[in-house]
């Protein structure tokens, strides 16, 4: 038998449709689209004509301004985080699903800094993304009321600054709007889940996606990105039994870590467990630690979780880690059950290439909010 002869029976068997299209999701999501309303984008255009004026003349296009206003051109105006409206009168920030806050600090970084710099450049990159997510036929811009804050005002002192993130975390808690963080080192996981966990009746679940485990007491005498969950478990209703890391391996994870890691009983999947019993079977395990008795789920993910390849903009790179589609799916697989705040930390934008750091950071939290609206854990303000 030649090898014409196969390719061309090859040919035939596929004008036969051996699959069934309607079992795809790229043909169920074009289906799901249909449903979505439009009802928002209509009143931003509607919006960007009366404040940014009607368009020249020649524009045939007559939903174009002609002062940017919105969305378009992603090229364009002035970056918010997906260019969402600016609240700069935090004391309405009750009105919000979510709201993003920056936290711009890196003075507990052990090596690379720059990180002071990630919200601003998360930011930046989020100026190309649409709200409309295709695969989970969701649309943030109809469906979730968002809002970016602004950053918190970190001084150069990091007990100071950790007190500062506390107190802004916990007044966006308190308001019953789900704060979006973006950092910032490591070290914020700390006054971030302090501030959270003041403001759940019960306990705290942990899910923290890295390669290392950052669960020393102190580095270099200080409270450095090194020692977030040390603290964090010190807290009385965020208990280390609910702390599950995934990702975690390498010779960048401190024996001193360790120790403690082993004394106070967290949960460990290294890069291999996982591997090894696929992500779906990771983040069955990773729920089942975070929410043993919890009322509410944190979820922190540190951008070196990902391979050094994929992530050139961090503190400290380490190979072998996940893929850039690996961590995505398991931050859908474990947000699906609800997060009451997130916290994306360890962009350094001056080591960054091309933004792809900082862009698989915008991917990660554009990705969770969408799982939890397709879920509906969040939306309804
Ligand atoms: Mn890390």
């Amino acid at each position: 038998m030649s090898f014409y002869h196969h390719h061309g029976e090859k040919y035939r068997d596929r004008n036969h449709h051996s699959f069934d299209r309607s079992k795809l999701e790229g043909i169920q999501a074009a289906e799901a689209e249909a449903l979505l309303p439009r009802t928002k984008a209509q009143e931003e255009i509607e919006r960007a004509l009366e404040f940014g004026l009607e368009a020249a003349d020649l524009i045939e296009d007559r939903t174009i301004s002609c002062f940017s206003r919105g969305e378009l051109p992603h090229w364009a105006g002035i970056n918010t985080f997906l260019k969402l409206p600016y609240l700069e009168n935090v004391h309405e920030v009750g009105n919000y699903d979510a709201a993003i806050l920056g936290v711009p600090f890196d003075i507990g970084t052990t090596y690379r800094a720059g990180t002071r710099f990630g919200p601003q450049a998360i930011r930046r990159i989020s100026a190309l993304y649409t709200t409309y997510n295709y695969e989970l036929g969701v649309d943030l811009r109809e469906q979730l009321k968002m809002c970016d804050l602004g950053d918190v005002f970190t001084v150069a002192n990091i007990e100071k600054s950790f007190a500062q993130i506390t107190k802004a975390v916990s007044h966006v808690m308190s308001k019953g709007t789900m704060p979006i963080i973006l950092g910032g080192d490591h070290a914020i996981g700390y006054p971030c889940l302090r501030g959270v966990a003041e403001n759940i009746d019960g306990k705290v679940g942990i899910i923290h996606l890295d390669r290392h485990a950052d669960t020393q007491e102190k580095d270099m005498d200080e409270r450095m990105h090194t020692t977030p969950w040390f603290h964090a478990t010190n807290i009385p209703n965020a208990p280390a039994e609910n702390l599950v890391q995934v990702g975690i391996g390498g010779w960048q994870v401190p024996r001193a870590g360790v120790q403690v890691a082993r004394e106070r009983g967290t949960t460990i999947l290294t890069i291999n467990d996982v591997d090894e019993m696929g992500l779906e079977q990771a983040a069955e395990i990773a729920l089942e630690v975070a929410w043993k008795g919890a009322k509410a789920v944190y979820l922190s993910f540190d951008i070196d979780s990902v391979d050094a390849g994929f992530v050139p903009g961090t503190g400290w790179p380490e190979p072998g880690g996940f893929l850039p589609r690996e961590a995505l799916k398991l931050l859908q697989l474990v947000a699906k059950e609800g997060i009451c705040a997130m916290e994306v930390v360890e962009v350094s934008p001056p080591y960054d290439v091309s933004d792809t750091t900082a862009l698989l950071a915008m991917r990660a939290i554009m990705d969770v909010l969408a799982t939890l609206v397709a879920n509906k854990k969040l939306g309804g303000k």
